[in-house]
């Protein structure tokens, strides 16, 4: 999974790819929504995005390696439930 998401192959996921994986994660969320809740809906997730990416970005370079990335799984199952009360 980490090799998927490291878009750039860099050995490191930044912001911009953590970003997509999340928008992935609620793309089905999105798509039953107007247009106008979809705009919105995306500015929780990126919000979201960087709350989630500082957390894991435990050395603070900008970028997750894997050992910052690996615990992303158990973040997001409190996160997800966080984000569903918005969009
Ligand atoms: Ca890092």
């Amino acid at each position: 999974m980490f090799d998927d998401n490291d878009k750039d192959h860099d050995g490191a996921v930044n912001f911009n790819e953590f970003m997509n994986i999340i928008k992935e994660t609620y793309k089905h969320d999105l798509m039953m929504k107007t247009e106008e809740g979809q705009v919105m809906a995306l500015e929780v997730i990126k919000s979201l995005s960087l709350d989630i990416f500082k957390q894991l970005d435990s050395d603070g370079q900008g970028t997750l390696d894997w050992c910052e990335f690996k615990t992303y799984g158990n973040i997001n199952k409190d996160k997800q439930r966080e984000v569903q009360k918005y969009i």
